[in-house]
């Protein structure tokens, strides 16, 4: 049964056929972890990167957030490295959990909106310590998770039908707020009951 709502748009830079971005999203068992992952860069090497790093997180879906960014760090060291955005909702113990390192963005619009922070480094590269950010669980809660190749300056609330259509607003942040200059990612997730 599917819990969530999905939007997605993952285009690569305009000057390329190749995306160095990458998503993941995967439920089970009344949880859902999703991601962003920015390979360092554009082009080839930063396709190779993003792409270790989406199979090692979905290959490890089920580890708490902090041992699948420390283990994508170990398995993606002899790539150009990553950022990721990683957020967990999770029924069974009601809440949502984020970790991310690097230039991804997540804002989680609950009944409180949040933006938590990013700590800075490079998965695979130089990740030291990792933080997780808890909150409530809302069965009305939106998930958004985007790389800089998406302008971090877009309004949510000027997409009023962004719960009932997420794949058309991703469309339009995307168009309105995409950089042709980088690969560019985003990930809107809607809480269904
Ligand atoms: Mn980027």
């Amino acid at each position: 049964m599917r819990w969530v709502r999905l939007g997605v748009v993952s285009r690569p830079i305009k000057s390329s056929e190749t995306n160095g971005d990458a998503y993941l999203f995967v439920e089970w068992k009344r949880q859902t972890l999703m991601a962003v992952i920015d390979g360092l860069g554009h082009g080839g090497e930063a396709y190779i990167a993003s792409q270790k790093a989406r199979e090692y997180m979905e290959d490890h879906a089920s580890e708490d957030l902090e041992e699948i960014i420390r283990g994508c760090d170990r398995h993606i060291r002899k790539t150009r490295g990553v950022a990721i955005g990683l957020v967990r909702i999770d029924r069974n113990t009601s809440r949502f959990s984020c970790c991310g390192v690097g230039n991804v963005e997540t804002r989680i619009l609950n009944k409180r909106s949040r933006h938590p922070i990013s700590t800075a480094g490079i998965v695979g590269y130089n990740v030291r310590k990792i933080r997780r950010f808890d909150y409530p669980y809302d069965p009305v809660g939106v998930v958004i998770i985007h790389s800089d190749g998406v302008s971090g300056r877009f309004d949510p609330s000027k997409y009023p039908h962004l719960r009932r259509d997420p794949q058309r607003a991703a469309e339009q942040i995307i168009d309105q707020w995409g950089k042709e200059t980088d690969d560019a990612t985003i990930l809107i997730a809607v809480e269904t009951r």
